[in-house]
């Protein structure tokens, strides 16, 4: 205790509280409630939305708590440790339905949000018996969970969104890969894309927490411009780059499919709308690349074609006939690395069935 605190406290003063050693650690346990924010890793919409729940927790909840932000990743098996969820509250965004008790905040708007049947009963029973009420919220209708949170946040509890307008914006054109055209999603002219791109191919586990205060605490431009950030871009603009212009003298667009094949150029992932933006006038693209673990064939189709979609095939269903899968617009068929002879086969029978049934003929 500092003299003048000392000085002040044991005076005769009945004026002054005197606050009893042994009061201090309730009272800072009480003020610094420590809080877990767990969110989709490597993901744009993932960080925002851990940034907006942080922002929106201590405007509307309490405001003086201490947030970590901690990763989570899709993976065979058990997507949660129990273990993790320890502090005063547990929030998961963006990211699958977890039953455990230790949960005290959920927002999700994925489709497959709940892994088990079991799960999704949890969550129902829940909501009827009132234990999650204002607490765990899904609606798979939202385009981006940091769009859901902010509309959450305004309707329920008095959350301000309009400082975060900006960043719901680009939550929802990045997760809802609503980009306006191809030179929107490859040139990467917006400080939003960059981001994307950094957030997606960090390899440091410190990265993405160190971003995620952030993101709702000044604009998108400014995040770019902080030092540990804008040193990630070069390296990442150049290798995008390469691909492009690789992707360039490889492919060949013809009766409406775009096919290149850049398996013998080592690449962990490329910007899937390339072909597109080479070659607008592609309704389909197969593209032949390898990996480190595998060799993919993958399939996609325009997203601003002005194709009749009623025209168009269930790519999904051409997959699957290949031991792959997807959605209808857009899938991809994995094949071992060494047997990239047997992937280079099956594109060319897809190929082939696509280009014979041209829809913009
Ligand atoms: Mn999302």
């Amino acid at each position: 205790m500092t003299p003048e605190v000392s000085g002040l406290t044991s005076g005769p003063d009945p004026a002054i509280l005197v606050i009893p050693d042994n009061e201090i650690p309730l009272r800072r346990s009480t003020l610094f409630l420590n809080v877990r924010v767990f969110y989709h890793d490597k993901c744009f919409d993932g960080a925002c939305s851990a940034s907006l729940f942080a922002r929106f927790h201590r405007e509307c909840i309490i405001r003086d708590a201490s947030y970590t932000y901690h990763g989570l990743v899709h993976r065979a098996g058990a997507l949660f440790n129990e273990a993790d969820f320890t502090g005063d509250e547990n929030a998961i965004v963006d990211f699958k339905y977890s039953a455990s008790p230790a949960i005290t905040w959920w927002f999700d708007h994925h489709l497959s949000a709940f892994l088990t049947p079991e799960d999704q009963e949890d969550y129902r029973r829940g909501i009827a018996d009132g234990r999650y009420g204002n607490r765990r919220f899904y609606d798979a209708a939202y385009t981006s969970c940091t769009g859901f949170l902010a509309h959450i946040g305004s309707t329920k509890f008095g959350f301000n969104p309009v400082p975060v307008a900006e960043l719901v914006h680009w939550a929802d054109i990045v997760d809802g890969a609503l980009y306006e055209s191809p030179q929107a999603a490859v040139e990467m002219a917006d400080p939003a894309m960059k981001l994307t791109l950094v957030i997606e191919s960090t390899q440091d586990p410190m990265f993405i927490p160190r971003l995620i205060p952030l993101l709702t605490e000044m604009p998108l431009a400014e995040v770019l411009k902080q030092p540990f950030v804008a040193e990630l871009l070069p390296p990442l603009l150049e290798r995008h780059h390469r691909s492009l212009c690789l992707i360039r003298d490889r492919s060949e667009s013809q009766d409406g499919t775009i096919y290149f094949d850049i398996s013998d150029e080592p690449m962990e992932g490329y910007n899937k709308f390339i072909p597109y933006y080479l070659h607008p006038e592609a309704t389909y693209s197969i593209g032949l690349s390898k990996s480190s673990f595998r060799t993919k064939v993958s399939v996609g189709s325009n997203p601003w074609t002005k194709t009749d979609p009623e025209k168009m095939v269930n790519l999904a269903t051409i997959c699957e006939r290949y031991g792959g899968g997807g959605h209808a617009r857009v899938g991809a068929i994995s094949f071992p690395p060494d047997r990239c002879d047997e992937a280079r086969q099956a594109a060319a029978e897809i190929i082939a069935e696509l280009r014979a049934h041209n829809p913009l003929v």
